[in-house]
């Protein structure tokens, strides 16, 4: 179904309608109806309990959010992804990621072959690797083990490396250190760079494409690096690449039996289960690694199977439909209540902006109402002591998904219940308010009343883990990687592409050779004047 067709729809009008008779209710009128709500409101699958009771929520609502999804098509779409069908219609592509997960025995074919055969020689080899580096048996060229792992790629090939090093922390083997340089500012190799010995460096360049400017640059840098220091020999020992890309790979210098692969059907911002992984096995061995992947298709195995009405990534998925198309919310704050998913909010922006920040549906059709929402989001309580004031008091919807874990992540475990306090009053306060009888109760002055009610009735998502695990990352992640894909489905669009960013990409080279003074490209007057500006400056 069309894009176009999107707000004739039967569901979407009935929304529409439920969305303009909503009246006065508020979350707290809507628990005082429904004394249950808390515990009903809730669904619960691979060791996440999903509390959406505290919600512009009622069970019409419900319904016809679910009866929209049946309406779009979720159900074959969703089969046609897991299958193989070239769903990224764009690039022509399979879109695969969830059998970067499935067990070796499953048969997943991508144009009639079986992946999974490569999938898990690929597993093989990175799980070889790692053990040799973990044992002792890949040295340096010194002989020196290699504890300083640095991993080279932006976007995809970056941000879920980067934020599973920091979320599983606890899981990391002793002595292994890893650092990520991305931005092509020299400041960030330099930075990195600076503490590191090159004789226990291990680099590995990340690039599905091997050809972005950032990475390359920085690779290339690298190298030269670890050249001044140890020779031309040692590039051999301190450099493996993780690419598509194997001609390239090996114009590099690099050992071909060095390189890890993976396929197009991977998408670089669902490539964190893939070789793109291998500084997170680096980090948390084989066995953990394997423990994530199991989390992943855990959670696949629940979105493909259970009901549209139990399943999370569905509601987590309709839930920001309903938000963003109806009541206008143009962004979405993710907070986790763990210090270790401090990135995590910048991992699900990329998935969800990138993914479904598209203007027109899979026939081209400019869209008629607006698609992903802007994400954002710091770890609690952090976030408390600066940008909760325009939650609770701003006059802007800001839906938030809450994520809170019931063990400990440290040895300080008696600070666990404060920050678990913390994350329970929030989602409280967020949705009941602080009133102005209240406030008079408390003997607040007639003049400071305005200023101190809180409305409350902001609408949460509250995620409750059993711990911050291998297993549990894999499938928060999946489950947010088909939320993506169940709200891309209801809007028509392609998910998968990401031609804005390709732009990006072609339009600084042909920048660079203007300022190096090689070419002379016709610009905008702004832009010729900034780079003569630079030009001036540089000479
Ligand atoms: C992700 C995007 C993008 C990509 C980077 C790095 O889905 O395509 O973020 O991952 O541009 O690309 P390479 O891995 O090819 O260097």
């Amino acid at each position: 179904m069309s894009a176009a067709k999107l707000q004739d729809s039967p569901a979407w009008q009935q929304l529409q309608k439920l969305c303009n008779d909503w009246g006065a209710t508020t979350i707290a009128k809507l628990f005082a109806a429904g004394p249950e709500r808390g515990s009903k409101m809730t669904a619960q699958a691979c060791g996440i309990y999903l509390d959406y009771s505290k919600n512009w929520l009622r069970e019409e609502t419900l319904v016809a959010l679910f009866d929209l999804a049946r309406e779009r098509g979720l159900e074959t779409r969703r089969a046609a992804m897991f299958t193989g069908e070239h769903i990224n219609s764009t690039e022509d592509r399979a879109v695969l990621h969830t059998a970067l997960r499935a067990p070796a025995s499953a048969k997943i074919c991508d144009q009639g072959a079986n992946v999974m055969p490569e999938v898990h020689a690929v597993l093989q080899r990175m799980m070889a690797f790692c053990d040799k580096v973990h044992q002792g048996e890949w040295l340096g060229a010194t002989g020196k083990p290699l504890r300083q792992i640095v991993n080279i790629g932006i976007g995809g090939s970056y941000l879920g490396p980067e934020m599973a090093y920091h979320a599983l922390r606890s899981q990391r083997i002793a002595g292994v250190r890893e650092h990520f340089v991305a931005n092509v500012d020299g400041a960030a190799l330099a930075a990195v760079l600076a503490d590191l010995d090159p004789a226990q460096t291990l680099f590995i360049v990340a690039s599905k494409t091997f050809t972005t400017l950032e990475t390359m640059t920085n690779a290339h840098a690298a190298r030269r690096w670890l050249v001044a220091a140890l020779g031309e020999q040692a590039v051999e020992r301190h450099f493996v690449a993780v690419s598509t890309n194997s001609e390239a790979v090996a114009a590099f210098g690099m050992n071909p039996e060095h390189s890890f692969g993976f396929w197009d059907w991977v998408g670089g911002r669902y490539s964190m289960d893939s070789a793109i992984g291998l500084a997170t096995m680096l980090a948390i061995g084989s066995a953990g690694f394997a423990e994530m992947l199991q989390g992943f298709h855990a959670m696949d195995e629940h979105f493909l199977h259970a009901e549209l009405e139990q399943n999370l990534p569905v509601l987590l998925g309709l839930i920001s439909v309903w938000y963003n198309n109806f009541w206008g919310a143009q962004s979405q704050a993710i907070l986790p209540y763990a210090h270790d998913l401090a990135r995590f909010p910048a991992y699900m922006q990329q998935l969800q902006m990138e993914s479904n920040g598209k203007r027109v549906d899979l026939s081209g059709t400019p869209l008629a109402v607006d698609s992903g929402p802007i994400i954002w989001g710091e770890p609690g309580t952090d976030g408390q002591h600066s940008f909760y004031q325009l939650l609770h008091q701003g006059t802007r919807l800001v839906p938030c998904d809450f994520l809170g874990f019931l063990a400990p992540m440290s040895a300080f475990a008696d600070q666990h219940d404060l920050l678990m306090a913390n994350l329970f009053a929030q989602s409280e306060a967020l949705a009941f308010g602080r009133s102005a009888e209240e406030l008079r109760s408390l003997g607040v002055t007639e003049a400071q009343i305005p200023h101190r009610v809180s409305p409350g009735n902001r609408p949460s998502n509250l995620l409750l883990v059993d711990a911050l695990t291998p297993f549990s990352l894999g499938a928060l992640v999946a489950l947010y990687e088909h939320s993506v894909f169940t709200q891309g489905v209801i809007w028509g669009i392609d998910s998968f592409d990401q031609w804005g960013v390709e732009l990006g990409k072609v339009l600084a080279a042909r920048v660079e050779s203007d300022l190096k003074g090689t070419t002379q490209h016709a610009h905008d007057s702004s832009t010729q004047a900034l780079i003569e500006r630079y030009r001036a400056s540089r000479s």
